[in-house]
C-alpha cells in the first residue's frame, strides 16, 4: 500500500466520521470499568512541591474537548515554593557563546506567536497513574533555536542544556529534584523545540513553568523543562544530566545506561494509542454493543494501520472511527464490537505497519482490562 500520513487519511475520513457522530441514534446505557489500575486520584491535584500530581480523566475526551483545560492539565511537580519573583524573571545564555546574555522573559514574551497545539506524556505517565499524565494545549513561545540565534557560538558548541529553577522546599521520595535537559543542535531544530510564555491563551499557570517552560514537540515530557533561566552551550562530551539519567529507562535508552548526553536517543514519543471509555450502547432496535473509543498520538502512523485487539485475538482489527483529530496533539477514534461476552475482556491497540516503531504498544503498555456484566 501507499503509505500516505495519518493527515491525509484523517482529512479523508473526519467529514464522515463527524456526521456519523451526529446522527449516532444509539442510547449510551453507562461506562465500563477499567480493571486494575488502583485508585490514583483524577482530577484532582494532590501533593506539593516536587512531589505534586494531577492526572486527567482520559475518559471525559470528548470531539470537542481535546485541548485541556489549564486548570485541567495535569502536573508533575508543582511550582517550586522558594520561586524568585516572574515579573523581572529573565534566563542566562551563556557557555561556548562569545558573549552571555541575560534575556528578560519580558523580551521574549513579545516575541512570542502561535506554537499549536501539543501533547505531553510523562515518561513516567502508567497503569498506576490511570494513565492520566497526558494532556494536550495550545502554547504560544518562541523557538529556541531563533533564541540561541541572539548568541554567536563557540567552536565546539554542540549541544544544549537546559535547566529552570528547582530549589523545592518540598522533596519526594519517588523523584529526584532538578529537571534539565541536554539536547544535540540538530536535535532542537528538527524537533522544533521553543520556549513558551503562554498557554491556552493566557500566560502559563505557576505548575506548569511560568514563566517560561520549553516545550519539545513529539518528545517525552521529562524534556519540557519549566521555570527555565538558563541555555547553556557545551560541548560533545559532556555526561548527561542527573535527570536525563533518572528517565532513561521511560524514554527507551539503551538498557546499559548511557552516561554521555550525546549517547542519548531522542525522547521520542512513537505512536501510541489507549482505550479511554468502553460505552454500553443500545440500538434503536434494542441490541446492546459496546463502543471502544480511544486516543491515538506520538506522530503519524499509514492510514488504517491503527488497530484494535481483544483479548489477543489475532489478526487485529482496523479501527473503525475517527471522530476528532487535533494536529500535533492527539485523535479521538472509535470501534464498536457488538456483543461481549460476560467477564474480563483485554483492550490493545496495535499499529499495523512493520516500518512504524511503537514499542511501549507492542510491550502491552497501553493495555486495558474492563469487566462486563452479565
Ligand atoms: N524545572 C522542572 N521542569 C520539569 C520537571 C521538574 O521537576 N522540574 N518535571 C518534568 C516532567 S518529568 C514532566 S512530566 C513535565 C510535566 O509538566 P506539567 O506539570 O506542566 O504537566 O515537566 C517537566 N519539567
Ligand atoms: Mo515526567
Amino acid at each position: 500500500m501507499h503509505p500516505v500520513t495519518r493527515r491525509r487519511f484523517l482529512e479523508a475520513s473526519l467529514g464522515a466520521a463527524a456526521a456519523a457522530w451526529r446522527a449516532d441514534p444509539d442510547r449510551v446505557l453507562g461506562t465500563l470499568p477499567f480493571l486494575g489500575e488502583g485508585s490514583f486520584p483524577l482530577e484532582r491535584t494532590i501533593g506539593e512541591g516536587l512531589g505534586r500530581r494531577r492526572a486527567l480523566d482520559l475518559s471525559t475526551l470528548r470531539p470537542g474537548s481535546l485541548i485541556t483545560p489549564s486548570e485541567r492539565f495535569f502536573v508533575r511537580t508543582g511550582c517550586p515554593e522558594p520561586l524568585p519573583p516572574t515579573e523581572s524573571w529573565s534566563v542566562r545564555l551563556r557557555g561556548l557563546v562569545e558573549t552571555p546574555l541575560e534575556i528578560p522573559v519580558e523580551t521574549l514574551g513579545r516575541e512570542a506567536v502561535d506554537m499549536g497545539a501539543q501533547l505531553l506524556e510523562c515518561a513516567g505517565n502508567s497503569r498506576a497513574a490511570r494513565f492520566g499524565l497526558m494532556s494536550a494545549a495550545r502554547f504560544s513561545g518562541v523557538k529556541l533555536e531563533r533564541v540561541l540565534d541572539r548568541a554567536r557560538l563557540r567552536p565546539g558548541a554542540k549541544r544544549v542544556l537546559v535547566s529552570g529553577f528547582d530549589e523545592h522546599s518540598v522533596l519526594d521520595p519517588g523523584s529526584v529534584s532538578g529537571a534539565s535537559w541536554i539536547f544535540g543542535l540538530d536535535e532542537v531544530r528538527e524537533a522544533g523545540a521553543f520556549l513558551a510564555t503562554g498557554m491556552n491563551g493566557a500566560p502559563l499557570g505557576p505548575d506548569h513553568g511560568h514563566p517560561l517552560r520549553l516545550v519539545v514537540p513529539g518528545w517525552y515530557a521529562c524534556t519540557a523543562i519549566k521555570w527555565v533561566n538558563e541555555i547553556l552551550l557545551v560541548d560533545d562530551d559532556v555526561p548527561a544530566t542527573e535527570h536525563m539519567r533518572e528517565y532513561a529507562g521511560r524514554t527507551h535508552q539503551d538498557p546499559a545506561g548511557p552516561t554521555l548526553a550525546r549517547e542519548f536517543q531522542p525522547a521520542r514519543i512513537d505512536p501510541a494509542a489507549l482505550p479511554v471509555r468502553v460505552e454500553k450502547r443500545e440500538t434503536r432496535e434494542g441490541r446492546i454493543s459496546y463502543r471502544i473509543v480511544g486516543v491515538l498520538w506520538g506522530g503519524p502512523i499509514p492510514a488504517g494501520a491503527l488497530a484494535i485487539r481483544l483479548d489477543g485475538r489475532q489478526p487485529s482489527t482496523p479501527v473503525q472511527r475517527v471522530e476528532a483529530d487535533v494536529p500535533g496533539a492527539w485523535t479521538l477514534w472509535s470501534h464498536d464490537t457488538g456483543v461481549l461476552a460476560p467477564g474480563r475482556h483485554r483492550v490493545e491497540l496495535a499499529v499495523l505497519d512493520p516500518a512504524t516503531r511503537s514499542r511501549r504498544l507492542e510491550a502491552g503498555f497501553y493495555a486495558r482490562e474492563i469487566a462486563v456484566l452479565s
